[in-house]
């Protein structure tokens, strides 16, 4: 598939041979005191399946440019601004850049958000996947929501209502209770500056690059498409990292 390929070209070209070794080495990863190993790193990942494989409810096309012009752009761009700052990304994993973001500059927050936001994003959405979460995250749900529906409204709801580009997510917070917010632009819940902190567990992209080649200004009817394609093993999978 040409996404695989032109990604192992852009790996190949960002790190060169000392980042295959690199890549090779697990990096941990912490949030809140707690170490969570499946966390991404600095790197565009190859998107785990085709680009029309989202199809009907997002558009080849619409994936095409979003993983290989926008996405890509924030990946290449955060690797720039952490040479120009500095960070020495073969020891500092992206959560905790995250975690203190409020030192970078906004280079740094655009687009180490973008890059993280994108990664999660890509993993958590299949083709034809469960329709609802089962386990200890439907239990949470049901507890802190009602009902998966209600939790889906809410959801919708903050998705809606983010002005202009950003994203809504629902999160977990240190103590284990589970929360809807949206933040602005490419900012995310794990981040030192956002008004609601948290651990992402699902995050859906509002940017109009996410869906405006097929729904142009229905941001409401690619939301409801959306939930077709929500990968809850996924969300539960991450859910579940946390021990309490
Ligand atoms: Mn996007």
């Amino acid at each position: 598939m040409s996404s695989s390929s032109n990604s192992r070209r852009q790996f190949i070209k960002q790190t060169g041979k000392a980042g295959i070794a690199m890549a090779s080495m697990p990096i941990i990863h912490t949030f809140g005191g707690l170490q969570l190993s499946q966390e991404v790193n600095y790197i565009q990942q190859p998107l785990p399946y085709a680009f029309n494989a989202l199809e009907p409810f997002i558009d080849a096309m619409t994936m095409d440019i979003h993983y290989t012009k926008h996405a890509a752009g924030y990946t290449k761009n955060l690797n720039d601004a952490c040479v120009a700052e500095s960070v020495d990304i073969k020891s500092k994993s992206i959560t905790s850049l995250l975690e203190s973001i409020s030192k970078y500059s906004t280079k740094m927050r655009n687009n180490a958000g973008g890059h993280y936001n994108h990664e999660l994003f890509w993993q958590l959405m299949k083709p034809a996947p469960a329709t609802s979460p089962t386990g200890a995250l439907a239990d949470a749900i049901n507890k802190s929501f009602g009902s998966l529906d209600n939790f889906k409204t809410a959801f919708s709801d903050a998705a809606k209502t983010r002005f202009g580009s950003g994203w809504a997510w629902l999160i977990v917070k240190e103590k284990g209770q589970l929360a809807i917010c949206s933040t602005p632009n490419q900012d995310n819940p794990v981040m030192d500056i956002a008004e609601t902190k948290g651990y992402p567990l699902l995050g859906l992209d509002v940017w109009e690059h996410a869906y405006y080649l097929k729904y142009q200004n229905k941001r409401p009817d690619y939301i409801n498409a959306w939930w077709n394609l929500v990968n809850w093993k996924f969300v539960e999978d991450r859910y579940n990292a946390f021990k309490f």
